[in-house]
This record gives C-alpha cells, sequence and structure tokens, in this order.
C-alpha cells in the first residue's frame, strides 16, 4: 500500500467527510476516501436584510458553495466515487443541469476514473460547463432537458459498465446528509425551519434523513467527546436529540412539480440548477414534507433573483439563483408569520455564485469607463459617495 492509499487517521487536520462521519456512512474501515476536502462549510447568519432584521428570527445560511467545485453535490459524490473504486468501478457517468457533472468530474478526475456527463445542451451556466470540461470528462450535450438525459443515464447504467453517480444512488445521499449532522453541529441544536431549494429532491430527502439519524442514536453518546463523528465536535448530543427541523422546500414556479402535485413536461426558469420537471426523489421528499410538518412553495424568477441581488450586496454572500430561492422563499414566509418570530431558521445555499457569471452580469450595473485620469475617477467617486 503505498501512502497516498492509507486512509487518514482521525483527529489533527480536517481531511473531509469520509473520514469525519465514516462510521455513519455505508463504506468499509478499510477504504481510502476520494476525497477533496468536501464538507465543514460555514453556517452564516443573516444580519444585514431589512425583511430578516424587522422581526425575532434567527437566519443562518449555509454555505454550501464553499465546497471543493462549488456546490452541495461534493459531500454526495465523495462517497459515491469512493464507493465506486471500492466496488472496482472504471467510469461514472450522470446526466446533470451543471453541478453534478462538475462534481462528477472532479471526483472522478482525483480517483483516475473516467466520467461521462450528459447535460442539456445550452442550458447549463458557463462556470459548470468549464469545470465539466477541465476535469476531462467527456460532455455529452443532449438537445433535450434533464430528465431526458436522466431517462437515457438510467438505462445506460443497466447496459453499459459505468456507474450512475446522480442522486438515485443511494450513496449520494448518504454523502448529502452530513449537512445535517454539521448544521447541529454548528448551531448546537438543529434549526426550527430548514429551507431548501428543490430540483430533483435529493438533498432535502437527505438532510431529512441526517437529521432523523442524528435523533435516533443518542445511546452511544458520551459528554466528553463526540460519539457521533470522529471530529471534535464535543456536542453533548442528549441535549439535542429529540428535536428535528420542519422542512421547507421552496421550487422555481417554473419548474415547480411539487407545487403542481405532477410531474411537468417542459419546465422553465433562469435557475437553470433546478430545471426539473421530474423529481427523481419524488416519494421520498414528500415523506420528508409530511413526517417534519413542513411543506413546499414556490418563488418567481423574479423573486429569486431579487434575493439573490440582495444575499450578495446586503450581506457579501454570492449564491447561484437557484440557491437563492431558499432565502427568496424564507423572507416571504418570515414576513407573513408562516415562520414565526423566535424561530431558528437554516437556509442551504447549495452552489457559489461564480458558476454563473452570465446571469450575475445581466442584473447588475455595469462598469463605469473613464479617462485614466485622477479628475475622472475622482469624479466618479465623489459622485456615488451618496
Ligand atoms: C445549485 O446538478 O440536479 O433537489 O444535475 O445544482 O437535490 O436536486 C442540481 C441541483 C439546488 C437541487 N441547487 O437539488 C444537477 C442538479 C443547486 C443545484 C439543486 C441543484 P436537488
Amino acid at each position: 500500500m503505498t501512502s497516498a492509499m492509507r486512509p487518514t487517521p482521525p483527529g489533527s487536520r480536517y481531511s473531509g467527510l469520509v473520514d469525519k462521519y465514516r462510521r455513519r456512512l455505508p463504506l468499509r474501515a478499510e477504504t481510502a476516501a476520494v476525497t477533496l476536502g468536501e464538507g465543514n462549510t460555514p453556517l452564516i447568519e443573516l444580519q444585514n436584510i431589512p425583511e430578516v432584521r424587522a422581526r425575532e428570527v434567527r437566519v443562518h445560511v449555509k454555505f454550501e458553495g464553499l465546497n471543493p467545485t462549488a456546490s452541495f453535490k461534493d459531500r454526495g459524490m465523495t462517497v459515491a466515487v469512493t464507493k465506486a473504486v471500492e466496488e472496482g468501478g472504471r467510469a461514472v457517468i450522470c446526466a446533470s443541469t451543471g453541478n453534478t457533472s462538475a462534481s462528477a468530474a472532479a471526483y472522478a478526475a482525483r480517483a483516475e476514473m473516467a466520467a461521462f456527463v450528459l447535460i442539456p445542451e445550452g442550458k447549463i451556466a458557463l462556470g459548470k460547463l468549464a469545470q465539466a470540461m477541465m476535469h476531462g470528462s467527456k460532455v455529452i450535450q443532449i438537445q433535450g432537458n434533464f430528465d431526458a438525459g436522466m431517462a437515457l443515464v438510467k438505462r445506460i447504467a443497466d447496459e453499459a459498465p459505468v456507474i450512475l453517480v446522480n442522486s438515485v444512488n443511494p450513496y449520494r445521499l448518504q454523502g448529502q446528509k452530513t449537512a445535517a449532522f454539521e448544521i447541529i453541529e454548528q448551531l448546537g441544536r438543529p434549526p426550527d425551519f430548514h429551507c431548501l431549494p428543490v430540483g430533483n429532491a435529493g438533498n432535502i430527502t437527505a438532510h431529512w434523513i441526517g437529521y432523523c439519524e442524528y435523533s435516533s442514536v443518542p445511546g452511544e453518546r458520551t459528554t466528553s467527546a463526540c460519539a457521533f463523528c470522529d471530529g471534535d465536535c464535543r456536542l453533548l448530543h442528549d441535549r439535542v436529540v429529540a428535536d428535528r427541523p420542519k422542512m421547507v422546500g421552496y421550487q422555481a414556479s417554473g419548474a415547480a412539480p411539487f407545487l403542481r402535485g405532477t410531474m411537468l413536461e417542459h419546465p422553465e426558469t433562469v435557475a437553470t440548477a433546478i430545471r426539473i420537471g421530474r423529481p427523481q426523489s419524488w416519494e421520498q421528499a414528500w415523506s420528508a414534507s409530511r413526517e417534519s410538518a413542513g411543506w413546499f412553495d414556490e418563488c418567481t424568477d423574479g423573486e429569486i433573483l431579487a434575493a439573490q441581488k440582495l444575499l450578495a450586496e446586503k450581506e457579501g454572500i454570492f449564491c447561484e439563483p437557484a440557491s437563492a430561492v431558499s432565502v427568496a422563499g424564507a423572507i416571504r414566509d418570515i414576513g407573513r408569520g408562516k415562520i414565526p418570530e423566535g424561530s431558528q431558521v437554516v437556509c442551504t445555499l447549495t452552489g457559489h455564485g461564480l458558476k454563473d457569471p452570465d446571469t450575475a452580469i445581466k442584473q447588475s450595473v455595469p462598469p463605469i469607463t473613464v479617462s485614466a485620469e485622477m479628475d475622472a475617477v475622482k469624479k466618479v467617486i465623489l459622485d456615488n459617495m451618496n
């Protein structure tokens, strides 16, 4: 065994979520993680957004855009690709609205495996396309949407020696559930409401798995160190076990099958990441919503972009449009009292704003061009001071 293949001993340095939560994951103890240091993302309290400040609520965002490939997908991908290696796989495949393909391409590169990614032609954000291409995956653009791609890759994975790494792969959800563990550790308790964007509905399903798991294993916990994970969170877990948040899923109005109560043939939204009409985790997400006494709601593209801009301008947090639907919806539900005062709210920001520079630039004030002279620059500054 070379040193590169040896599992990292837990403790000294954060080395990814597989090492930290291995005993909560369906992986063998001796399997080395295919890791890029994913997870351990910051939980940031919103402090400047007027609609939040006006109410007695605390809203934290879990900024998943700070994962290695800049989206939450890395949590599931580290586990799915580690498992693929454990099983002797040589290639992975996925359909994607962009982030899954970026993550699959990166983790496959890390594992020295081939990756094939199917994306809807012209409908993925530029940064995500650049990632899939740079990491050397075989990018296959289809003249159809994500749902068509999904149907294809499921059939291909049945017939060809390629491992499907969409979230129908159970190891993906196992990895993604760790975000719920982290939130409890960071907050010191589970939130009352967990708001997140819903596309394929894997993430809401995975978080619910995580919260349920956390609340169901009080027996093995101690108070001196964390008996739940191999990290150093040292939570007094017995205090938090009973509670689970209400799961609140927000969709874009043009791509909202959970609101319509049926699958959609032609989903459409500026938030291309969640331009999905046939969610793969349909039943599981309904269960999460029902069991947690949560709900689904929708936001228009206008509301989504406004929330993205608000987060960027007021809080210094740049997320991609699909991520902002969680904050757009939460602000509205806080305003109307559906999320009551006194609540602790967590919104997941699933991906980084740099993924989609086109949409960002389109909705921003263009740069001003002046001559390279003191007076010209000074004038702009004075004109814009207030
Ligand atoms: C930024 O990459 O489905 O409800 O193929 O990229 O778990 O699907 C992306 C989904 C939210 C929705 N936010 O999560 C893909 C893909 C961002 C996303 C979602 C996605 P799920």
